[in-house]
């Protein structure tokens, strides 16, 4: 409530956004509650992104308030002042928003907000190398956190394990929605670390994690059965789940991971059963309340049982459209409401859905989404790249890792640690390419479409 308040007191009202880039602290969740009930929009960063890719989301979203750490406020004052935005600090006892919250009363008269109103702008790369804010509204949270608690049966009696991001649809809403509104107890952890996960197994009950956590876990000989006594369920999402980590993992611990899938746009749409088989490779059936077909997009039809198509989704869950892109919606957004997930899968005659692929140019790495569109763009500003092809090899830890191919301009030296220093200075670190390989001209189909499936088998690690 204290916090709300020095926020209206800001100016901050129904409607307006409040961009956060802080690191994972309580005070950063109460920030989120704090900003939903003053009636604002909440749009987390990812604090890997650089002042770049700040600009651009400021600039896009207009917000009224810019929450930053102490030591980026410099930086991020700059950004601000030049949309008029105010700059506030959060970390520790020192930031503003804090000691002005000190003297505030405890209790704040939350905005009036209906089911469609927003509470929330989350962005999302996208395929042309420009990120998209998607608009989430009340309703699409409050139903997918309603579907999840009572499908996973969480309570009150559960005790979360968190080592998620809270800048992403899987850790803030898929775990901290649910939790907050099943009044669960979490265990918020600053990052995710083996060690740490060690010592807080035996006192926990729920883990949500991105498949890098749980290969990372089994690749450490204290993991056991005997360490996951109390567990009641894992849980994974935000990437493909391989089999074979399925089956160790069973093997290993006697538990079996749930499996879910979901996006930014459209929250969770399917999931593996609480009770009832959950199948290694497979993302189960569409939850409750969400219509699930497997299409061929191009003239819409749906496809029959186990053909190959793409996932489009219909629902409370699905949001309200891009931020001020109106004709991206209705590029991905029907006209009678299904959203056209990009999403390649089959479903099988009781209805369980499998991922097969994806018909997007999209990279997952540690669940992180990297456009390539985006990196190549980056690089093809360089008077020595004539072009740049970016794709994905596989990883084992990652699932998933960003490689570039780079045709030098005519005669050009190309000079990779400069490439590098480039990508740096404008890329949160996780797009950055971990290899640069130089070639004289991209493979390409007679269409003139650059062969990605080419460069990942000719020129994989
Ligand atoms: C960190 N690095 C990465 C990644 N994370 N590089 C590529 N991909 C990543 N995901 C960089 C670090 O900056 C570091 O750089 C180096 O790689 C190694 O870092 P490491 O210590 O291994 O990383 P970490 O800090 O342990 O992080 C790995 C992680 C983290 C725990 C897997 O990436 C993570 O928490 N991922 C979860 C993402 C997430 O929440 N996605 C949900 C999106 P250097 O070597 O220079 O030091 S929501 C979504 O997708 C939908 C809705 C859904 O269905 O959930
Ligand atoms: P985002 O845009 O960050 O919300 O990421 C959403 C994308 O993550 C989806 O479109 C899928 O491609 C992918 N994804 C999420 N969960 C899974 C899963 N369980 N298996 C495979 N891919 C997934």
């Amino acid at each position: 409530p204290q916090i709300a308040k020095v926020l209206k007191d800001a100016g901050v009202a129904p409607g307006d956004r409040d961009v956060v880039q802080e690191p994972k602290l309580t005070d950063t969740l109460a920030l989120y509650i704090a900003t939903v009930q003053t009636g604002a929009l909440y749009l987390p960063m990812n604090t890997a992104y650089t002042q770049a890719e700040l600009t651009y989301f400021v600039e896009d979203a207009q917000p009224k308030i810019v929450v930053c750490d102490a030591d980026s406020e410099d930086d991020t004052t700059r950004i601000a002042q030049a949309i008029g935005a105010k700059v506030l600090t959060l970390s520790g006892d020192h930031g503003s928003l804090s000691l002005a919250a000190n003297d505030k009363p405890d209790s704040f008269e939350a905005a009036s907000r209906g089911p469609d109103d927003l509470a929330a702008l989350l962005y999302t790369s996208g395929t042309t190398g420009r990120s998209k804010g998607a608009m989430m509204s009340h309703r699409n949270l409050l139903s997918n956190a309603e579907t999840l608690i009572d499908l996973w049966q969480i309570t009150n009696a559960d005790r979360l394990l968190h080592a998620l991001p809270i800048f992403h649809t899987h850790g803030l809403f898929v775990a901290l929605n649910t939790a907050l509104l099943a009044g669960t107890r979490v265990r918020l952890m600053s990052g995710f670390n083996v060690d740490t996960i060690v010592d807080e197994l035996p006192g926990s009950t729920l883990m949500m994690g991105v498949p890098t956590f749980y290969t990372r876990l089994l690749d450490d000989a204290r993991f056991d059965k005997d360490l996951t006594r109390n567990m009641r369920l894992f849980i994974s999402g935000s990437a493909p789940l391989l089999a074979e980590t399925h089956q160790a993992f069973e093997a290993r611990t006697g538990h079996r991971i749930l499996e879910r899938y979901g996006m930014t746009e459209t929250n969770m749409i399917t999931s593996n059963p609480y009770d009832g088989a959950r199948v290694a490779g497979t993302v189960g059936y569409p939850l409750p309340g969400c219509e699930v077909k497997i299409t061929n997009p191009e003239p819409a039809e749906t496809l029959p049982k186990g053909e190959i198509g793409m996932i489009e989704v219909r629902g409370e869950n699905v949001f309200q459209g891009y931020w001020n892109m109106p004709e991206k919606t209705a590029e991905e957004v029907r006209e009678n409401g299904f959203f056209l997930t990009g999403d390649l899968a089959t479903e099988d005659e009781d209805g369980r859905i499998t991922i097969v692929g994806r018909a997007k140019d999209l990279i997952i790495s540690g669940g992180y989404n990297i456009y390539p569109k985006e990196v190549e763009d980056v690089l093809n500003e360089l008077a020595e790249v004539e072009e740049s092809a970016v794709y994905g090899v596989p990883h084992a830890d990652f699932g998933e890792s960003v490689i570039a191919a780079i045709v030098p301009t005519n005669g050009a030296q190309i000079d990779v640690d400069a490439l590098r220093g480039t990508v740096e200075a404008q890329l949160a670190r996780f797009k950055h390419p971990r290899d640069y390989i130089v070639m004289d001209a991209l493979p390409r189909n007679t269409m003139g479409k650059v062969q990605k499936n080419i460069l990942r088998d000719s020129y994989g690690q």
